[in-house]
């Protein structure tokens, strides 16, 4: 949301900025109204996207892959795992060793400014099978995403079928497509020119039918559009009318820049854009809610392309992404999911490009996890958490709390904060993303009576550093995940106000009973 946003959903509050004895900082007044609630975050609010691709590896989503498991744990005990992304358009459902692929003839395949996969890769039910186990390890669900647009409605009813046997309760609903209004995109071309909407919607409900047919408890999500709103209001009203209960969230992606080779993808920009897509949700949220339903992010990150070396993977990332996902649960989001995964799955779904990899290093860190990934790793090398991946530890302790309303002007520094009624007390997140100015605040607690609060900070070495990221004073460990919280402050009240100092690049949680 903008500042000016926030300032007028939110009042404005006493602000200064001035030049201390160490540097630039800016005075301000938090103010919160537990007394008015936003909007609840579901339990399953945080989550990761991949490129179906991935399942090419039927090890990788395994039972027995430890440390990824591990990771995912420790980010949630509830979260989402969805699978889609441009390879899901080129995904084929392999129902036997003998099958051979469909042959299908692509209008992108080989052109220069096509961005979409240039080749086909098999879903197997043993990778399928193999994902139950990682899921039931972990305790998350699962969004799967149908092929539109080299599918046929046939081909997808049969791998629906094999996969709600499979996946069982961890299935959460499928989604048929990605990015479906950029197929007439000459970067794309899955469907040609003139196509649109009400094309999309009657080809959509064909499959949804198909399935339907074979799996009559089925459950459908969609749009699953790169940024077209529209999209998704018409869908919410037309595709609910067409499919009733069936149909149960709305969707959509946001990628905050890119390309990476873009010069104005930079961490500066990253972190002073004043709209941190948010405000979307305004647009989409009366729909959404008209129709019965919730609307999740479900692919989306800092750039896209695959991300940037040195601001995607970097501690930016964490403060970018945390505010991030708290706008987007003050504005009534259902959930986010950071798109990421290996480098290699992510270049097949950009047609064989990973344009922000220009040196050799860049090249082994996106083979491990393309830039953007929360999580990195293989089988061999073990997994290990990304700074994007701090951030959203710090959102998932929003999850099953109420975002309430607060009045804060962040005073010349580049801040934001969001606070939530949790069922033991009062949450606040200040996040510094301001480079320079050290953000130093006064809350008040609105005449809460409470002997204190817990304060756990989320810090890196810089904002460019892609290693070094501590949240609480800990970092989550190689491939075992494990994460002990060292070092929360106490922060003792003064007369129902607390005083807080957040330094610049930073960002802090405070917890307090109430
Ligand atoms: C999205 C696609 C995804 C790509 C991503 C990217 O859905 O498959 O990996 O862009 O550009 O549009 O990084």
């Amino acid at each position: 949301m903008s500042e000016l946003n926030r300032r007028m959903i939110l009042g404005v509050g006493a602000a200064a900025l001035s030049v201390g004895a160490f540097g630039a900082e800016g005075t301000a007044r938090l103010r919160l109204h537990p007394d008015k609630p936003l909007f609840r975050v579901p339990l399953d609010y945080c989550g990761f996207s991949v490129e179906k691709a991935q399942l090419v590896d039927p090890t990788y989503y395994h039972p027995k892959n430890a440390g990824l498991i591990a990771l995912h744990r420790r980010l949630s005990p509830h979260g989402v795992l969805r699978l889609g992304g441009n390879s899901s358009e080129f995904c084929w459902w392999k129902a036997r060793p003998d099958a051979s692929p469909p042959s299908i003839k692509v209008p992108g395949h080989g052109r220069a400014d096509n961005w979409m996969p240039q080749r086909f890769v098999p879903t197997t039910p043993e990778a399928v099978d193999n994902l139950r186990g990682f899921l039931d390890a972990c305790g998350w669900t699962c969004i799967w995403g149908l092929d539109f647009g080299t599918g046929s409605p046939q081909r997808d009813a049969e791998e629906a079928a094999y996969v709600a046997k499979a996946l069982g309760p961890r299935l959460k609903y499928f989604q048929i497509g990605n990015e479906p209004d950029l197929y007439r995109e000459p970067n794309n071309l899955l469907r040609p020119a003139g196509w649109d909407f009400p094309d999309y919607l009657n080809e959509w409900v064909e499959i949804a039918d198909a399935i339907s047919a074979k799996v009559p408890e089925a459950k459908f999500g969609g749009p699953d559009v790169a940024a077209t709103a529209g999209w998704v209001v018409r869908f919410a009203h037309d595709a609910k009318a067409r499919l009733g209960k069936r149909l149960v969230a709305l969707s959509g992606h946001y990628y905050a820049s890119g390309p990476p080779d873009a010069p104005h993808v930079t961490i500066e920009n990253l972190l002073k854009s004043a709209d941190t897509g948010a405000r979307q949700m305004t647009q989409l949220l009366p729909a959404a809610r008209a129709a019965g339903l919730s609307y999740r992010m479900t692919e989306g990150n800092s750039c896209y392309r695959g991300g940037k070396p040195g601001m995607s993977n970097a501690f930016a990332s964490a403060l970018w992404g945390a505010d991030y996902m708290l706008d987007m649960a003050a504005h009534g989001c259902a959930g986010v999911n950071f798109h990421g995964g290996s480098g290699a799955q992510i270049a097949i779904s950009l047609g064989d490009k990973m344009p922000g990899a220009r040196s050799a290093e860049d090249r082994k860190a996106a083979s491990l996890g393309a830039f953007y990934s929360p999580f990195a790793g293989s089988l061999e090398a073990g997994f290990d958490a990304r700074p994007l991946f701090y951030g959203m530890m710090l959102a998932e302790r929003f999850a099953g709390s109420t975002m309430i309303a607060c009045d804060f002007r962040s005073a010349g520094v580049n801040a934001a904060a969001y606070a939530a009624k949790a069922k033991h007390g009062i949450l606040v997140a200040l996040i510094n993303k301001d480079a320079d100015r050290r953000l130093k605040l006064t809350i008040d607690i609105g005449g809460d009576k409470t002997r204190g609060a817990m304060l756990q900070r989320l810090t890196g070495p810089s904002l460019d550093a892609t290693a070094g990221v501590q949240f609480a004073g800990d970092s989550v460990a190689h491939q075992t995940a494990l994460f002990s919280p060292q070092d929360a402050e106490w922060v003792a009240p003064e007369g129902g106000t607390m005083r807080v100092t957040v330094p610049n690049a930073s960002a802090a949680l405070i917890a307090f009973q109430s």
